[in-house]
């Protein structure tokens, strides 16, 4: 193993190593990768009511009133809108609470999540 990757994986927190033998300083990546992040979105179709819509907004992304019916006509006029932006877990289980509350309430209204 090259001395590089061993600073590497024996870095503490600081940005750099500095070898005092040779002078020289090597950049060391933080271990602390940040997880990937999706965005979780809403569909428009024809059917899905749009106070339908407003109330998943409220009940399952916690936005206002005002906030969920600007995101409401935004997803009606453009076809989708993003929603929230999410862990992978957390993205997956919003998608599948909007997924089966609106089959529940036989509306076609669909939402999806995708790498951001
Ligand atoms: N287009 C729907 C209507 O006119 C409203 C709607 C908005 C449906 C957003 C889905 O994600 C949606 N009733």
């Amino acid at each position: 193993m090259s001395q590089l990757s061993k600073t590497t994986l024996m870095a503490s927190d600081d940005d750099f190593d500095d070898d005092s033998d040779t002078g020289t300083i090597a950049k060391v990546k933080p271990k602390t990768a940040k997880p990937p992040l999706y965005k979780v979105m809403l569909l428009n179709d024809d059917y899905t009511p749009m106070e339908f819509v407003v109330h998943v907004l409220e009940r399952f992304f916690g936005l206002n009133s005002t906030a969920a019916e600007g995101i409401m006509l935004t997803v009606h006029t453009k076809g989708l809108a993003v929603v929230g932006v999410y862990a992978h877990e957390i993205a997956e289980t919003k998608v599948t609470q909007v997924m089966d509350y609106a089959q529940r309430n036989q509306h076609p209204l669909q939402c999806t999540m995708e790498k951001e």
